[in-house]
């Protein structure tokens, strides 16, 4: 008896020990970076916070160069309404700065809210994860809505900073849409990330063991809005987070649970097949590309931080008490990186977190770079303003 215990203990460490090798190696990477650890590093040639009474909970961003724009996608409701990290109340108002943002950052260097208000459905939008198709500038945006997660379509009037609703598109196969990616313009073709198998509305449990397990429950759908009846889940990934297309034979995808970036070869048919896993020292939430081919990392290497900080956010008020106003501070850090073939992984910043005035970057989620123009942001999750670098 005692020896067939020992057997099926060795053979279950046997099973497993690759799977304990694997979470190891994320968590000793979180843990290097718990507070009071974290070594802060600074690579860029100058770092600002902007806009800190402006805009907050801004979680992606675009570049549009031709026009010397970026777009940035807030969401103050996010404390009170947070799909993925399991925070659902009563409180249905969206905040006075929800929406997308146009910064124009070549020539006034003001923020400009994209006006939606001739949709119907304007009061209820939490924007995530944004994409535009320049050609016919359409602009497609993940909605946690209250009502259900969908993709909005707008048509962008850049005269008059209006967007026009052309349709919300659901499907099947998108029940906890996070990123999306355009795939040729005017195609209507999307990738787009389903972060987990298990969303936290069914069950927060769950939701979270499968991010610790490193379980591959997200996935990457392929969908073509005018086709929808071809969609298909074309790779499996643990917390899948930002889709990028690399070049044109590759994609890029973030995941949030292995920490860490996989490479696709994308075929012909759209379906992906899996060439290579680059792990990064922190979770990896959001991706971009620059003009020259370099893929910009940004994620946050103390989980548990974040989690703390959105946990606190559902009694956030500005306006409120001195305990109501602190459950709005970002103490969880950031950390952007950059990848090339040819250079391997770089950290560009390490950061702890915002103080009370706004003053450095917490949660960063997305980072971006106008190589030409030598300037690039960094969008926070959880913060006020938007982190602005000079590189
Ligand atoms: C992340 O980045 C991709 C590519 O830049 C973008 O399409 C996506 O919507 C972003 N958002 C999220 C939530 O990851
Ligand atoms: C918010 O909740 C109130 C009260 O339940 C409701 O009347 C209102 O329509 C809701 N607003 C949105 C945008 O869902
Ligand atoms: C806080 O107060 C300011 C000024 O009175 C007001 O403009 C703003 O809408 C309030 N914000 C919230 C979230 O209540
Ligand atoms: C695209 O990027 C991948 C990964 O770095 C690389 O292996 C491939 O050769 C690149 N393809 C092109 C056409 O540059």
């Amino acid at each position: 008896m005692a020896k067939l215990r020992r057997a099926i203990t060795i053979a279950l460490l046997a099973v497993s020990s690759p799977w304990l090798y694997d979470r190891y190696l994320a968590l000793s990477g979180i843990l290097a970076q718990r507070p009071g650890k974290l070594v802060e590093v600074n690579s860029f040639n100058s770092l600002e916070v902007k806009f800190q009474d402006k805009v907050r909970n801004c979680e992606d961003m675009i570049l549009v160069e031709e026009k010397g724009v970026a777009l940035l996608s807030c969401d103050p409701g996010r404390d009170k309404w947070n799909t993925v990290m399991g925070t659902f109340t009563d409180d249905n108002r969206t905040g006075e700065s929800s929406g997308i943002w146009i910064y124009d950052y070549s020539s006034t260097d003001t923020l400009t809210r994209l006006d939606i208000s001739s949709w119907a459905s304007h009061l209820d939008f939490h924007p995530l994860g944004l994409e535009l198709d320049a050609s016919t500038s359409t602009l497609y945006i993940v909605n946690h809505a209250r009502s259900g997660s969908a993709i909005e379509i707008f048509t962008v009037d850049w005269d008059t900073s209006a967007a026009t609703h052309v349709k919300t598109f659901k499907h099947s196969l998108l029940h906890a849409p996070n990123a999306l990616e355009i795939l040729g313009e005017g195609t209507g073709k999307l990738y787009v990330s389903n972060d987990h198998a298990i969303v936290a509305a069914v069950s927060p449990l769950l939701s979270q063991i499968e991010t610790f397990s490193g379980a591959p429950g997200g996935s990457v759908v392929y969908i073509d809005i005018n086709a929808p009846e071809t969609a298909q889940v074309v790779a499996r990934v643990p917390f899948a987070n930002g889709v990028k297309i690399l070049n044109s034979t590759h994609l890029a995808v973030a995941s949030s649970a292995k920490a860490g970036v996989y490479f696709y070869k994308i075929n012909p048919d759209y379906t992906l097949t899996f060439t290579n896993l680059v792990r990064t020292p922190s979770t990896a939430d959001n991706l971009s590309v620059d003009s020259n081919g370099k893929l910009l990392i940004a994620g946050h290497p103390f989980a548990p931080a974040l989690m703390e900080v959105a946990k606190g956010r559902a009694g956030c008020d500005p306006n409120g008490t001195v305990e109501e106003k602190k459950a709005c501070g970002c103490e969880a850090p950031s950390w952007v990186g950059e990848w090339s073939e040819d250079e391997g992984l770089k950290t560009l910043l390490m950061s702890k977190g915002q103080d009370e005035e706004g003053n450095g970057i917490c949660a960063s989620s997305t980072a971006v770079r106008d190589v030409q123009r030598g300037i690039g942001f960094v969008s926070m999750l959880y913060g006020r303003g938007i982190g602005v670098f000079k590189v």
